[in-house]
């Protein structure tokens, strides 16, 4: 943090916890932030953070807040010893973030504390403040590609892994599509642009990586495209079915993983009667050059939510 103080939203959004929070922390144990310069509000320094870092560990732990705000107030360096964290709560650890900004280290460790509120609270500023392209980049994705490290190397924080991975939906599943009456992309009522989405995403067969794919329901949707959103592992023959059944301008198949990415389930989706405009494969797990003719890759969120409202676009109109 160098020299920089920060502001009670800031410092919140730092640590992870709600602004109300920080008050009640400030007013009833005297951890407030101690910076003051004439004309402005007190600004948290850094070892007001040090400090708040203990607060938030302790009280995450099952300490008593006023048990906590004397260790915490005790710690003016952040080297500060603390009481050996209780059974099962997994204190003091962390997911390793790199350069990742604020928020994303504010959700990373509400997620190490399961503490879902929070996450709920910090997703659904991100999103409001940042859109979904920005909140998915440069908030969610580092968070889980760190989780996934963490787990690799431990082989732990499945818990940590599914409770983050269901908030995220969450959050994005309530991403309103703009201007349209039609409620988002895990929905199924009709409505927005002409009578039936015209946008269909799926996961490959036993695919069960759905993040992204919701990531790209919800971008669209904020750009005011409705879509239809399956969930996780949708048979091969039950995708041709829905293209057959609803006769979408574009599909997108998600494989996160090279065991889901058998590229017969892209063949034969070009092959149908009414065949869609466009026939996408996103994720990693399709393989890297060798894709059907006419099926198109896409390889990030930005240019997946831009190609495919070109493309419902120009079909609707
Ligand atoms: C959340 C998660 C889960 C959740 C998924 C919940 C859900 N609703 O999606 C659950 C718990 C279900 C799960 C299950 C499993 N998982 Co998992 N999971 C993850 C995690 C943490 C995030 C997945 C994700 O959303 N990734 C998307 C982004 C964040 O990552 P990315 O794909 O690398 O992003 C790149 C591109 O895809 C692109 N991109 C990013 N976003 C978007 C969006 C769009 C639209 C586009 C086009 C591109 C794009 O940009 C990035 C840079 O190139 C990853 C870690 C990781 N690094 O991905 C592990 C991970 C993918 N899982 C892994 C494993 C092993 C599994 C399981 C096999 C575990 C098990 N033993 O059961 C099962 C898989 C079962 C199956 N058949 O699918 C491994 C895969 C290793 C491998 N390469 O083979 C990973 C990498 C974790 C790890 N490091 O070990 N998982």
């Amino acid at each position: 943090m160098g020299d920089e103080a920060l502001t009670a939203g800031a410092a919140a959004r730092r640590l992870g916890v709600a602004v109300t929070t920080l008050r009640t922390w400030h007013q009833r144990y005297g951890l407030g932030p101690s910076r003051h310069e004439p004309g402005h509000h007190r600004r948290y320094t850094r070892e007001d953070m040090d400090r708040l870092q203990v607060m938030q560990r302790l009280t995450a732990q099952g300490v008593a807040p006023a048990e906590a705000a004397a260790w915490a107030r005790g710690a003016p360096s952040g080297r500060v010893s603390s009481p050996d964290p209780a059974p099962g709560q997994g204190g003091g650890q962390v997911i390793a973030l790199g350069q990742a900004d604020a928020s994303a280290r504010g959700l990373a460790r509400a997620a190490m504390r399961l503490d879902a509120p929070a996450m709920r609270g910090l997703l659904g500023t991100a999103v409001a403040d940042r859109g979904v392209v920005g909140a998915w980049t440069e908030v969610i994705m580092p968070v889980l590609i760190g989780i996934g490290e963490r787990y690799a190397a431990t082989g732990r924080f499945i818990e940590v892994e599914h409770l983050l991975s269901r908030t995220v939906t969450e959050a994005l599943a309530a991403v309103p599509v703009a201007g349209s009456d039609w409620n988002g992309p895990s929905s199924g009522v009709f409505g927005g642009l002409g009578s039936s989405p015209l946008v269909l995403l799926a996961a490959a067969d036993e695919e069960q990586h759905t993040l992204p794919l919701e990531a790209l329901g919800a971008a669209l949707a904020e750009a005011g495209v409705p879509s239809r959103l399956f969930g996780a592992r949708l048979p091969p023959e039950a995708l041709l079915d829905a293209v057959d059944r609803t006769g979408p301008a574009v599909v997108v198949v998600w494989s996160q993983l090279p065991a889901t990415g058998a590229v017969d389930q892209l063949t034969r989706l070009r092959a149908v009667p009414r065949p869609p405009v466009v026939v996408a494969a996103a994720g990693p797990g399709w393989p890297p050059d060798d894709l059907p003719p006419g099926v198109t890759r896409l390889s990030s969120l930005p240019e997946a939510a831009r190609l495919v409202t070109t493309a419902a676009t120009s079909r609707s109109t």
